[in-house]
């Protein structure tokens, strides 16, 4: 299926262009979206291999696990741009690139008309669309300074994603495990995408990726970034891509739940009630909305809503 149609990034896992092995490995993967990975994992001397990997790599139709095949190419203003864009934008299997440290309008404006430009391919629509959608790195003050015209830059613009590091570096941050010294830029990001109906707002990357401590870790940050508005997290190790689907998924009891209140809220319709009591709480159009977007989420995710709702 083609990623525009999902939208759904609840994990975005970074491979590195230079390892076959990880190219490889990420075949048997399940996850929402693949990015591969042309900038930071990638050495100055290796960026040619990585290009020819990837782009060999995506000539093949995307494995069965995989929604979406992203490449994240080097930042505008590096030198090396153009060359990524016009290395990979033509794949068969390409959906949608990532955008490195967009500082300003003009960053993605120069990125998306030089990849409308040089994208030509009109393969079968399953195997890929014409127009590939683009995501933004936002990883400076500068960036958080420009949301609202970075967002009103790009038709193709599909979602921000929050990169702390270099934010962190911009801004001479220590990152804690709280997180708080991030708190401002990640509430920026998650509300100038909401703002801007933008469907992706992916958060920092979990450095921490070994053993229980690892995971319990990419847990608790997987909720807070939840709690702030994000609807995804960037991953650097295939371990991290499951903790992220299901962290960003609906519950079953929140599946359960909205499904509940969508059932009566019909019926109270019709008896012309518009606020009424579910379990002793109060529920009114404000809940009977997100009850709404919990059920259109949890199809997304792939639940068997209706199954649920036979239940009730
Ligand atoms: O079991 P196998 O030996 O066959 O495979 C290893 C390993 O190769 C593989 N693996 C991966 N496969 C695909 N994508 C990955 N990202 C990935 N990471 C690991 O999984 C098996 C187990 O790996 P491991 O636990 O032995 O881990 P390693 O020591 O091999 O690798 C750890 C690092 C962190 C180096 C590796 O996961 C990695 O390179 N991750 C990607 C880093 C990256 O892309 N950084 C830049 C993006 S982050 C960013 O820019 C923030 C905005």
């Amino acid at each position: 299926m083609s990623a525009a149609r999902t939208a759904v990034r609840r994990a975005l896992l970074y491979v590195p262009g230079s390892s076959q092995k990880m190219l490889d490995k990420s075949r048997g993967l399940t996850a929402d979206c693949v990015a591969y990975d042309l900038e930071d994992s990638v050495t100055i001397n290796r960026k040619a291999e990585a290009r020819s990997n990837i782009r060999n790599f995506l000539e093949q139709p995307r494995a069965d696990g995989i929604k979406e095949c992203a490449v994240r190419i080097n930042a505008v203003g590096t030198g090396h741009e153009a060359d990524d864009i016009e290395a990979v934008c033509n794949a068969p299997y390409l959906d949608t690139l990532v955008i490195p440290k967009v500082n300003s309008s003009s960053d993605l404006k120069w990125a998306a008309d030089f990849i409308n430009h040089k994208r030509t391919f009109t393969g079968p629509e399953e195997s890929s669309p014409r127009q590939i959608k683009i995501l933004a790195l936002i990883e400076s003050a500068k960036a958080i300074s420009n949301l609202r015209e970075i967002c009103e830059t790009a038709a193709q613009l599909d979602g921000l994603i929050f990169a702390a590091e270099d934010f962190a570096l911009d801004l001479s941050l220590t990152r804690t495990p709280s997180l708080t010294e991030f708190l401002y830029a990640r509430s920026a990001i998650a509300t100038a995408c909401r703002a801007h109906d933008l469907p992706s707002t992916i958060d920092l990357v979990c450095t921490s990726y070994k053993g229980e401590e690892g995971s319990r870790v990419m847990e608790e940050e997987c909720f807070g970034g939840k709690g702030l508005g994000f609807n995804g997290k960037q991953c650097i190790h295939p371990d991290q891509v499951a903790i992220a689907q299901k962290a960003f998924a609906p519950s079953e009891d929140e599946v359960a739940w909205a499904a509940r209140v969508v059932i009566a809220d019909a019926k109270a319709d019709e008896q012309g009630r518009g606020a009424w009591t579910l379990d002793g709480k109060m529920i009114d159009a404000p809940v009977v909305g997100k009850a709404k977007r919990l059920v259109s989420k949890a199809e997304a995710c792939g639940f068997d809503v209706s199954a649920v709702k036979e239940k009730w």
